[in-house]
C-alpha cells in the first residue's frame, strides 16, 4: 500500500520535505502541492513530477487522490489546517508548532479525541536524531544514574528578518522544550527567562537563557543564540548522578593539520538534523501503514506550547513563573 501524499507549504522546508519523501522514503507518493504562491508550488511540484498544485492548503485536504497530509505552512494557518484535516479523516504530519494559540491547541486535541483515532502527528523531528535516541536510550540503561540537569545549546547562524523576540521561545526553544520532556520523560513545571535584548533596542532578537524546572525537580537550560553568525550548533548534555551523556552530531570528522584541530558545522537545521528528518518521514509513513502512531503526538504539541507560553509570561515578567497544563486524557496515555 503506497501512501498518497499532500504536502501544504513549498517553502523552505515543505520543499525539503517533499524531496526527501521523493528520494529516500520508500511506500510513499507525493501528489500534490499546495502553497499561497502558485509559482513556488508549482517549481517545487515540477522538480519532482509531482502534477497537482493547489493555492489553497483546504483544496489539497479536500482532493480524493491525497491520503495523508504534510502541513509546512506559516505557524498561524497550523490550526486551520489540521482541524480540517480532522474533519477529512486524514492522517497529517504538522510542522512544529502544532498551533500558534494554547486554545488553538485545545481544541484540535478536542477534535481528535472525538473522532476517536490518533491521526495527528507533531514534526518534533529531534526525536527521530540517532544523537538523541542514543542519550534516551543510554539514560533508561541507567549508565549514569538518575537525570540531574540537562544543558542545551541552541546557535543558528542567523534569523530572517521577520523573526521576532517571541519566535525564539515558539520557534527556536521550542525544539529544546520537547526534547528535554521527551529525554526526561516528564513535563516542565516552571519556566524563568533572562533575555538582555529586551531592554536593547537596538536587537530585537538576541541572545536568551531559557531555564525550566520538571515536575520532579531536574534543571533544563537553554542558552539560544540565533544571531551567532558561525553557524548552526545545537548541543545537549545530560548530567547524571553518576556521569553525563552527551550527544554528537552525525558524521562529523576532526581534522587535525597544521597545528590546529577542525571540524565543520552545518549552515542550518535542515543539515545538522538530516539524518532525523529523513527517519521521521520514514516512520511516519510505516506508522500509516501499520496503523501505530509514532514520534510527537497533539498532547506533545499542546504541552511544547503550553510551555513556551510559560516562558513568554516570564520573559515578560522576569519571574519565574508556573507551566499550566490540563490533565493529560487517556486517550494520549
Ligand atoms: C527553525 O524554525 C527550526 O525549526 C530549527 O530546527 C531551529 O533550530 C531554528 O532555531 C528555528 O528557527
Amino acid at each position: 500500500m503506497r501512501i498518497h501524499v499532500g504536502i501544504i507549504g513549498a517553502g523552505v522546508m515543505g520543499a525539503d520535505h517533499a524531496r526527501t519523501l521523493v528520494r529516500s522514503v520508500g511506500g510513499a507518493e507525493v501528489v500534490a502541492i499546495a502553497d499561497a504562491d502558485a509559482d513556488r508550488a508549482r517549481g517545487v511540484a515540477a522538480d519532482l513530477g509531482v502534477r497537482r498544485t493547489y493555492v489553497d492548503g483546504h483544496a489539497l485536504i479536500a482532493d480524493p487522490a491525497v491520503g495523508a497530509v504534510l502541513i509546512a505552512s506559516p505557524d498561524d494557518t497550523h490550526a486551520a489546517l489540521v482541524l480540517a484535516c480532522i474533519t477529512a479523516r486524514k492522517p497529517v504530519l504538522c510542522e512544529k508548532p502544532l498551533a500558534a494559540t494554547l486554545s488553538e491547541c485545545e481544541t484540535i486535541l478536542q477534535a481528535e479525541i472525538s473522532v476517536g483515532r490518533r491521526l495527528i502527528q507533531v514534526g518534533f523531528m529531534r526525536r527521530f536524531d540517532p544523537g538523541y535516541a542514543a542519550m534516551k536510550l543510554a539514560l533508561r540503561a541507567g549508565h549514569v544514574g538518575a537525570p540531574v540537569m540537562l544543558h542545551c545549546i541552541h546557535h543558528n547562524a542567523s534569523v530572517p528578518d521577520f523573526f521576532t523576540a517571541d519566535m525564539v521561545i515558539t520557534n527556536s526553544a521550542v525544539h529544546e522544550i520537547d526534547i528535554a520532556r521527551w529525554l526526561l520523560d516528564e513535563e516542565m513545571a516552571q519556566a524563568m527567562v533572562f533575555a538582555p535584548y529586551r531592554s536593547a533596542a537596538s536587537a530585537a532578537v538576541g541572545p536568551t537563557l531559557v531555564v525550566l524546572e520538571t515536575v520532579s525537580g531536574v534543571t533544563v537550560d537553554v542558552g539560544l543564540h540565533l544571531n551567532a553568525g558561525y553557524g548552526y550548533d545545537v548541543r545537549a548534555e545530560l548530567v547524571g548522578e553518576s556521569g553525563t551523556l552527551a550527544r554528537l552530531p552525525q558524521d562529523t570528522v576532526a581534522v587535525r593539520a597544521d597545528g590546529e584541530q577542525r571540524s565543520s558545522l552545518a549552515a542550518d537545521w535542515r543539515a545538522h538534523f538530516e539524518a532525523a528528518y529523513r527517519l521521521q518521514l520514514r516512520e511516519w509513513v510505516d506508522s500509516l501503514r501499520t496503523g501505530r502512531p509514532v514520534g510527537a503526538s497533539a498532547w506533545d504539541g499542546y504541552a511544547a506550547t503550553a510551555t513556551a507560553m510559560a516562558c513568554l509570561a516570564a520573559a515578560a515578567s522576569g519571574r519565574r513563573t508556573d507551566v499550566q497544563l490540563m490533565p493529560r486524557p487517556d486517550f494520549y496515555a
